[in-house]
């Protein structure tokens, strides 16, 4: 095994400290995905990406800003990645997904912040993530009051926070603001990378996304068959790598999934038995290595079978309509599909509700699990309206709301044997 202490050293992480979480991990992830029954051959790469997630990724990173590439930290699914890769950027998410020094998160922060923050300022005040290390701009969206706020926190503790106005309606005036928006980001880029997006590179980029998210839209559609040819862990898996990994390599090991599961399908060969209660996942974005609750749902005899999420359909289900010679035309094109993002931040919101509704049908769901972080105002408030409107609709809806401690594991696990003998009558 290759020793990355000198690069970590370089980039300032404290050892000690980092090698505790790397461990803590690699044995969660044996735990939790290696223990997996007739798991599918394709996801031996996922597996090699997570044993390589703080090591080889970190050092092509590296590599690439040898090369003079910048490297772009985002939080959040409006960040546009085709502007990043337009001026050859290498784009990574940086949403954390582990109770990791609340405590120092909590000197910085009010206690009732979502842990999703709360693990982002653990990360960075901890000094154990690369990725956060590696970056020229963070950049920092203003979506939620928390993220807002923190923001403003974060901004004297990192190299360059780049903050990106977004807007909370879906007004053909906010629709301008979000180009305005993408208009300065490309001239933040511009400036820090040093070249220039023409319409040939935004084309690309465009393209090389779609391909991407045309491949996790291709995973997401093949869900449909009973038994469930793939688990919702090693899915949710596949769309927290969509975040680090190389996009081209990232696209043909998720095709090769395909074929592999696509073959699967026609033998009938399933990960749970044909009839396991399926679910679908709503709610908020499940960051790397938070595994919670699809380890509860999946160990408590049911098979989730979608994510509306950010880190899952949310993130990914609309491509870029590839139209327009000029930069300007194909940023048009770019607002089109961003604007289509339905995060409960925005207010009415009422294409989130019936694409659950249309997920749940196609997927051949019984029932639905919202997830809310804990103090995350938008989708807690929106959960209510939510689970009214799935019930009354004939889908049975189970809220819950957690955070990444393990405390409530028992409780949240009960809750669900409770709601799947629900759906097994239904
Ligand atoms: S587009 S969901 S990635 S903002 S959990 S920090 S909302 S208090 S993450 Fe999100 Fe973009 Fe929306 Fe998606 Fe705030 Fe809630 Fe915390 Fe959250």
């Amino acid at each position: 095994m290759t020793d990355y202490t000198k690069m970590w050293e370089s980039l300032g992480l404290d050892i000690k400290t980092h090698d505790a979480l790397l461990a803590g991990l690699g044995k969660a992830y044996t735990d939790i995905f290696l223990s997996q029954k007739n798991r599918p051959e394709g996801m031996k790469y996922f597996d090699f990406v997570m044993s390589e997630v703080h090591g080889l990724r970190i050092k092509e990173l590296m590599d690439a800003k040898e090369q003079g590439r910048v490297i772009i930290g985002s939080y959040c699914v409006f960040v546009p990645e085709e502007l990043v890769l337009a001026v050859d950027g290498v784009a990574v998410g940086l949403c954390a997904g582990a109770e990791f020094n609340f405590e120092g998160a909590e000197t910085l922060l009010p206690r009732n912040t979502c842990s999703l923050i709360k693990s982002a300022f653990g990360f960075k005040l901890g000094k154990v993530c690369p990725y956060l290390e590696s970056c020229d701009v963070i950049v920092g969206e203003n979506t939620c009051d928390g993220k807002k706020k923190a923001y403003e926190i974060m901004g004297p503790l990192v190299k360059d926070l780049y903050i990106m106005d977004l807007p909370q309606t879906k007004s053909e005036m906010a629709k301008s603001v979000l180009k305005e928006e993408y208009r300065k980001f490309i001239e933040k880029l511009e400036k820090v990378s040093g070249k220039k997006i023409t319409a040939a590179s935004l084309k690309k980029a465009v393209e090389l996304v779609n391909a991407k998210r045309r491949a996790v839209k291709r995973l997401a559609a093949i869900r449909a068959a009973d038994p469930a040819p793939i688990s919702g862990l090693d899915s949710l898996l596949v769309n927290q790598v969509f975040f680090h990994d190389d996009p081209v390599r990232f696209t043909d090991a998720v095709n090769k999934l395909c074929d592999e599961l696509e073959v699967r399908v026609k033998n009938h060969n399933g990960v749970f038995p044909k009839g396991t209660t399926r679910v679908i996942v709503s709610g908020c974005p499940m960051a790397v290595p938070n595994w919670k609750l699809p380890f509860l749902i999946e160990s408590s005899n049911g098979v989730i079978v979608g994510e509306e999420s950010c880190v899952g359909e949310r993130g990914s289900r609309w491509l870029t309509e590839v139209k327009g010679n000029t930069v300007d035309e194909l940023l048009d094109a770019i607002t089109d599909r961003y604007f289509n993002i339905d995060c409960a931040v925005f207010t009415p919101n009422p294409s989130r509700l019936e694409y659950i509704k249309e997920m749940t049908k196609k997927l051949h769901a019984k029932g639905v699990i919202h997830y809310s972080l804990q103090f995350c105002q938008p989708y807690i408030m929106e959960s209510g309206p939510v689970e009214k409107e799935l019930e009354k609709s004939g889908i049975p809806t189970l809220r819950l709301e957690t955070d990444y401690g393990m405390e409530d594991a028992g409780q949240l696990k009960t809750r669900i044997e409770a709601f799947g003998e629900r759906l097994k009558k239904k």
